[in-house]
């Protein structure tokens, strides 16, 4: 008996030990993920059209639950009581009065909501916004200015903050969802589809963020950072990816990039300014200037850049990168090549 009941427990421990590393381990990157903690004006209009549903719901939680309580004692049975007690119905009084009161809340929360979808609703005839295309792939993101050059990165969204920011999301291969709850709700990316939402990020900071829709093996690590900046910053971070470093200087990192291309790495990835062009993974021109690597996993060090190209899927299971089995003085000149870029 006593060792079924510890049998019954035990069946518990994976879980326990999955949430306290689950909720400690997330500390790589600063900042909470929390849709209560707004930092936006989109996801500021959210969390009062939630908040203001959820003490509706609490009102009329604590009016039922009196009222429940007092006909238990009121209306308990007593003794020597014999068969029912008188019976109230087709008062119109009451009947009126529970058909109007919930009327009138449903009302209330449907003018809040009907009044935010529009205004939380984008388009390309956002006015004012500044255009960002932001694709999803299995496990990272593509992130490209249209209005810049169509320069792109990976993972990191540059955004100025107190700017309206317009994302256009699509998907190259299947349903992935933008999430970054400081700055906003959800909204889907799906394949052969373009959906629009609109962010606004009142402080300069680091915003967290993930896909919120099962994709795959590598789901739980495709995460994603939105990098608010200053208008100064932004503008000199634009100018910065316009006009990329991409020679390397020292011996070791020219070499890395002939073993760049002699691998086969740039079938996959472009570094603007050189005749890598490859499209099927992140582009890597600002790879120096990213915080973290392999779908923001693990924070961008030679070191773990050095073990993501060694071996991907033991730092990212599921990842598609492939293992290329390079030996490591190539893994070596290669990293240099990358750390040199600017
Ligand atoms: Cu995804």
């Amino acid at each position: 008996m006593l060792a079924n009941r510890w049998r019954r427990v035990g069946k518990w421990v994976p879980l326990a030990t999955f949430l306290a590393v689950g909720l400690t381990g997330c500390g790589f990157l600063e900042g909470p993920q929390s849709m209560v903690q707004p930092a936006g004006p989109v996801a500021q209009d959210q969390l009062q059209l939630i908040g203001s549903s959820f003490w509706i719901m609490v009102e009329i939680f604590l009016v039922v639950a009196t009222v429940l309580v007092l006909a238990i004692i009121r209306f308990r049975e007593r003794p020597g009581q014999r068969g029912l007690p008188p019976q109230t119905e087709g008062d119109n009084r009451l009947e009126l009065l529970w058909t109007i009161v919930p009327f009138l809340l449903l009302a209330l929360l449907a003018v809040g909501t009907v009044k935010q979808s529009f205004s939380l609703s984008a388009s390309p005839a956002t006015k004012n916004a500044l255009p960002i295309k932001v694709v999803g792939h299995q496990f990272w993101w593509s992130v490209q200015y249209p209005t810049y050059n169509n320069l792109t990165t990976a993972n990191e969204i540059h955004i100025p903050v107190g700017q309206k920011v317009l994302l256009e999301l699509t998907s190259t291969d299947v349903l992935h969802a933008f999430w970054v709850p400081r700055l906003g709700g959800k909204t889907d990316l799906v394949p052969g589809k373009t959906n629009y939402m609109w962010i606004e990020a009142d402080q300069p900071g680091i915003y967290r963020g993930q896909c919120a829709e099962f994709c795959g093996t590598a789901h739980a690590d495709m995460r994603l950072v939105i990098d608010a900046q200053t208008p100064q910053q932004f503008a000199a971070w634009t100018q910065a990816m316009l006009h990329p470093q991409s020679t390397p200087t020292s011996a070791l990192a020219q070499q890395g990039m002939i073993d760049f291309a002699k691998a086969g790495c740039s079938g996959c990835h472009t570094i603007a300014g050189t005749n890598f062009e490859g499209q099927v993974g992140p582009n890597l021109t600002d790879l120096t200037g990213r915080l973290m690597i392999a779908g923001n996993l693990v924070p961008n060090t030679p070191a773990n850049l050095a073990a993501w190209i060694r071996d991907p899927q033991a730092v990212k299971p599921g990842a598609l990168m492939p293992n290329l089995h390079l030996p490591e003085n190539e893994i070596r000149a290669i990293v240099a090549y990358l750390e040199s870029l600017r």
